[in-house]
């Protein structure tokens, strides 16, 4: 293929790499449809994500609690979101736009602002070609699941042999042991594991044991957990024995990297549900401490607070074994995806996974991935150019080629690495 001659031929291509790639979705919240009810769809959920349930609670009259909110049927509340944030406010927020761009790209008319309509349609489909039709919108290979063996509800559908398809994959979720070990412990000793007696030895050995049958049962790629902004390491106060004598061993026992979300403040306003956590501001030092203490363990990682994205950057910089991804929850908005693209590019290369969906409803794949893919093509475009203009004339290939390390490439190298 031969090298590109002009600066606008250089841009063009970056930006229609980026929109033709295929793309990995690294994390998201959806569920296989032999889970049934849990992969949620269709315009109410859609409407009820608990971004924009947080969203209502800022505008809506004082008499609306959260706690009378719950108590609605599925259906109405969507009806509230729509009425309180769509239709008397501006709908001018991310979310609001995603639904707007989601309905749009399916082919409805979003225009005419006829909820029922639109829910007639999605009454109609049917999920065994609705998946496959979202995953082709929005251009996916697959999709990481979340995947928590501490959810009796979740857990069980994985004992029956269940099919899953391949355009989705499994991760093994761990808040649980890191931040309540004596509830992991109770329910690992429920399933039958010797968590609960006097020596903690054991109990560990019986908690890699539990790790090591589930990585048989789900196949999973990395296992996670969501921390918040008191993370720290090395860690004697928190979850520093766990980390040390079950996580860390089986990660290397069973060839998993360890992804870690971190900076969440977990129930700052419990009455709202998944929409009442917010962010704070952590150690990135602590990050880089334990990827340099433990540089056989390979680290999937990603921050909420805006304030730790340019330390972060140094710290992969750093070492090997840290892959940073996505742009997460109160980061996944047009002007901080825009900046934190920029500046990993600018400091990491195409050496690091630009964006995740954390979609929990499977049409959001559709708008978070069309948002993305336009902001990153607008910065690929900008580095590709400014690399010509310095004199280098890359090809069309060559530009591919980085747009795809941009969304999954580069994971897939790191986790084959
Ligand atoms: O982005 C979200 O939907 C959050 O509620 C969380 O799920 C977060 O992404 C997590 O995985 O803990
Ligand atoms: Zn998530």
């Amino acid at each position: 293929m031969s090298q590109l001659n002009d600066l606008a031929a250089v841009q063009a291509s970056a930006r229609k790499a980026v929109a033709e790639a295929v793309v990995t979705d690294i994390h998201t919240h959806l569920f296989p449809p032999s889970h049934v009810q849990m992969l949620l769809w269709g315009v109410d959920e859609l409407l009820t994500y608990h971004y924009l349930v947080a969203e209502l609670f800022t505008m809506a009259p004082r008499g609306l609690t959260p706690q009378k909110f719950f108590q609605m049927p599925r259906r109405a509340q969507a009806d509230l979101i729509w009425d309180h944030v769509f239709l008397r406010h501006g709908a001018l927020s991310e979310a609001c736009r995603g639904v707007i761009t989601t309905l749009n790209r399916l082919g409805l008319d979003v225009g005419s602002r006829d909820l029922g309509r639109v829910r007639k349609w999605f009454d109609s489909q049917r999920i065994e070609d609705y998946l496959p039709k979202i995953m082709e919108l929005a251009g996916l290979n697959y999709v990481v699941m979340t995947n928590n063996p501490f959810v009796a509800e979740e857990a069980r559908p994985w004992e029956q042999t269940r099919c899953v398809p391949d355009c989705m994959k499994a991760s093994l979720r761990i808040d649980t042991m890191l931040t309540d070990w004596k509830a992991a412990a109770k329910a690992m000793s429920s399933a039958g594991y010797k968590t609960k007696g006097k020596s903690p030895k054991k109990a560990f050995a019986e908690a890699r044991r539990f790790l090591s049958d589930w990585s048989v049962r789900i196949r999973p790629i990395y296992m996670a957990a969501s921390l918040g902004p008191q993370f720290a390491w090395p860690d004697k106060k928190n979850f520093g024995d766990v980390m040390r004598k079950v996580i860390l061993p089986a990660a290397r026992e069973l060839n998993l990297p360890i992804a870690l979300m971190i900076g969440v403040r977990k129930g700052a306003n419990p009455a709202l549900g998944d929409g009442g956590d917010a962010a704070g501001e952590a150690d990135v030092n602590s990050v880089l401490n334990l990827c340099l203490e433990n540089p056989d363990v390979k680290f999937l990682v990603t921050m909420l607070s805006r304030v730790n994205q340019h330390e972060l950057c140094i710290a992969a910089r750093k070492t090997g074994n840290l892959h940073l991804f996505g742009c997460w929850w109160f980061c996944n908005n047009p002007s901080i995806i825009s900046e934190m693209t920029r500046m990993r590019l600018e400091l990491l290369g195409a050496n690091f996974t630009c964006q995740h969906s954390d979609a929990r409803v499977l049409d959001q794949l559709v708008y978070k991935w069309s948002h993305s893919r336009k902001i990153v093509g607008d910065v690929l475009a900008e580095k590709c150019g400014e690399l010509f203009e310095a004199g280098w004339r890359p090809t069309e290939d060559e530009i591919r080629r980085d747009a795809r390390m941009l969304l999954g490439g580069a994971f897939e190298e790191f986790l084959a690495k």
